[in-house]
């Protein structure tokens, strides 16, 4: 049958002034139909294969009435990566509104909905374990009411910065928590205004550290971006995961600080080589994240501004001998021999160097040089006044995190004078040093 194309419904403005009725309707994407939608319901299944794996994607909250720009991209990762069943939840009536508690109220009724149409697709011969929902802000809330109405037993829920506000502090039935589904991963990228403070999953990743996002503005002059830049940034990150050659690794830990000082760079997981990935992949650790008792993990890593987000760790070993201790901040530079480069500014707070101590630091690069020819050194104690200080150091060694059967470089005998950078080559550091 030739019908005509659905689409995500679109209000004006108007309509989020004067408010919305909730109304549900299901778009199907298929490998079959990548780009025109079929409205699916309780009984019409369009190109919807049970055998298949089924992602529900839900949004949230909607102030102006627009479908959510992220919603293709969305729509063609998920198909590119896997053959699947893609069902875009289109709840733009009822979340539409500039009164957000009207928003949120619908949440358990949209859950209901959600749940006469799974029971259709398991009448079919569906399996839960075959059904994962994304849910982004009030709709992480909504899957985690889906998954808590079949106990536990749906695939995976992944949580896309899940809504904060009035849900923050519920008890688990009335939030997302790990008891929803098999597996519970959630991203939080705004958690000091629109989005969740505390873990609610299995894993709970907090980029750069989950409140601010690096990219997105700091001021109200950033205009309506500053208010949905660092929530949004949730879904962009996930998405980088279904479309970027480079994949974000993320550090459990018990704190953000605690990962800066670089306390949580190794994973010990016994069965798996690499840190968790964020994203379409993080379930790859299910297994092992499920162990843990209570079953729930945080980790956190940083991102670069724009896509790709993801961000190459190194850790920089230095040793001084200076008589006095020396507090300071450290920016370092590698070129390699075409001449790109890439900056790390290791400042979140001051390292201290102390005579024949080893300080590792870690630092962060926006590009994963392969052949680095040349590094760059600058230490700074932050002070304009007074004296220039001089940081003496013994040995400087660079070794990646990402590629540690990388050679590791070298680098002894270097004077750095305050504010002045100091450029060497590095030398190969000899085998089996301490
Ligand atoms: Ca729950
Ligand atoms: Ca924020």
């Amino acid at each position: 049958t030739d019908e005509a194309c659905s689409s995500f419904t679109r209000l004006s403005f108007h309509s989020a002034v004067v408010g919305t009725e909730l109304n549900v309707k299901l778009l199907l994407y298929t490998r079959k139909n990548l780009t025109c939608a079929q409205t699916v319901n309780s009984t019409a299944f369009g190109n919807l294969n049970v055998t298949k794996k089924t992602t529900f994607i839900v949004h949230g909250f909607r102030l102006t009435g627009s479908p959510p720009v992220w919603i293709g991209d969305l729509v063609d990762g998920l198909l590119f990566v896997e053959d699947m069943n893609v069902v875009v939840v289109d709840w733009n009536r009822g979340a539409t509104t500039v009164i957000y508690t009207h928003a949120a109220s619908k949440t358990k009724k949209v859950a209901v909905v959600l749940k006469e149409f799974i029971d259709q697709m398991l009448a079919k011969g569906a399996s839960l374990d075959n059904i994962y929902m994304i849910g982004v802000s009030l709709g992480a809330h909504i899957s985690g009411f889906v998954g808590e109405m079949y106990d536990g037993q749906l695939g995976r829920i992944t949580g896309l910065d899940p809504a904060g506000p009035l849900f923050t502090g519920s008890p688990p039935q009335d939030r997302l928590d790990p008891s929803d589904a098999q597996f519970v991963d959630v991203i939080h990228s705004d958690i000091d205004a629109l989005g969740y403070r505390e873990p609610l999953g299995n894993i709970d990743f907090y980029p750069n550290g989950g409140s601010d996002q690096p990219g997105c503005p700091k001021t109200i002059f950033g205009g309506f971006q500053y208010f949905k830049c660092d929530h949004q940034r949730s879904v962009y990150l996930y998405l980088s995961s279904l479309t970027e050659d480079c994949t974000i690794t993320a550090y459990p830990c018990d704190s953000y600080r605690d990962y800066r000082s670089g306390k949580c760079v190794s994973c010990l997981t016994p069965q798996k080589e690499s840190c968790p990935l964020l994203g379409y992949y993080a379930d790859h650790w299910k297994d092992y994240l499920k162990e843990k008792d209570p079953p729930m993990t945080k980790a956190f890593f940083d991102t670069a501004e724009e896509k790709p987000f993801c961000m190459y760790h190194y850790f920089v070993d230095i040793l001084t001998w200076n008589k006095n201790i020396r507090r300071g901040d450290i920016t370092i530079k590698l070129r390699d021999k075409a001449g790109n480069t890439t900056e790390s500014k290791i400042n979140h707070e001051p390292a201290t160097f102390q005579k024949y101590h080893q300080v590792s630091l870690l630092a962060r690069f926006n590009q994963d040089l392969d052949k680095v020819a040349a590094i760059s050194l600058m230490f700074s104690t932050g002070s304009v006044v007074g004296p220039k200080y001089k940081l003496r150091i013994l040995r400087m060694k660079l070794r990646s995190l990402a590629h540690p059967e990388r050679p590791q470089l070298c680098r002894y005998d270097l004077v750095l004078t305050e504010n002045v950078e100091t450029v060497f080559q590095p030398i190969l550091c000899p085998k089996l040093q301490m």
